[in-house]
């Protein structure tokens, strides 16, 4: 297994790593607002959009909390810095970089299998949305190491079809490693060790997953999910029909970059 020693092309692999973008300081920060999101303090006065973690729940579990941008200045300003959204125009070719979701994936020290994050890609949760123009930003608020259960890519998996029987919310890696070994036998794994500060991006067709946090201390990741120029909505029906409305309301969805 390899790390971001060596880089990987956004187009043929599904990743690639940035070179530093935000400072000591303002990952620090970001992480302090999100620790206080985490305890029920939306220091803006925003709700997040969902918590799949409440306070009082098992502390070593995952904690997922879908847009912490909306609920912190220190977030906020993370997530729409404009070296950031000039780095991902840069990586992507893009004309127009908006921020449309984000999450806070917080990693305790796992007690077993607590830390797995399963297989998945993300387009397999978005049906509101087409194939191009559509990834994810990992902003490593944390050192993370292969100790500390990072994110864990395959590359030129951006190119295969679907596969059925991988989610994140599966915690049973081993099993899921049989799916993959299945249609794909030998696929090469490399993780995404940063440094504090540091990003990685991966396409929404990427599969990715992420093992237990076997340190002390948490591994933190602030998950930024963009859309650029060339991104279609599709018109679907039911329960997310108008999700995507909010790509109108700037004080949700951002756009940090514009050519
Ligand atoms: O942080 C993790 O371990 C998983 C993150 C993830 O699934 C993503 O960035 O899309």
């Amino acid at each position: 297994m390899s790390g971001p020693e060596k880089n990987y092309d956004l187009d043929n692999d599904g990743f690639c790593f940035l070179p530093t973008i935000f400072s000591k300081e303002d990952s620090e920060s970001a992480r302090s607002g999100l620790w206080n999101i985490i305890n029920g303090e939306y220091a803006t006065g925003r709700q997040p959009e969902r918590r799949f973690w409440e306070t009082g729940d098992d502390p070593r579990k995952i904690i997922k909390i879908d847009k912490p941008h909306l609920c912190n200045d220190a977030v906020w300003s993370l997530v729409t810095n404009n070296n950031f959204g000039r780095a991902l125009a840069e990586a992507t070719r893009a004309k127009k970089i908006q921020v449309w979701h984000s999450q806070v994936v917080w990693k305790p020290q796992s007690i077993g299998n607590s830390g797995n994050a399963g297989w998945h890609r993300d387009a397999q949760y978005w049906p509101f949305w087409g194939e191009d123009g559509l990834f994810t930003a990992w902003i490593a608020l944390s050192n993370v190491s292969l100790s500390s259960g990072p994110v864990r890519f395959v590359p030129g998996s951006n190119h295969w079809g679907a596969l059925e029987g991988l989610d994140f919310f599966d915690k049973d890696l081993v099993g899921q490693d049989k799916i993959l070994e299945k249609h794909h036998g030998g696929a090469e794994i490399v993780s995404g060790n940063l440094k504090i500060g540091e990003v990685s991006i991966h396409s929404s067709l990427t599969y990715h997953s992420s093992q237990a946090n076997l340190d002390k201390k948490p591994r933190v990741g602030m998950v930024v999910h963009f859309c650029t120029d060339s991104a279609e909505r599709i018109v679907i029906k039911g329960d997310n029909e108008h999700y995507l409305d909010q790509l109108k309301d700037p004080s949700i969805t951002p756009i940090i970059y514009r050519e």
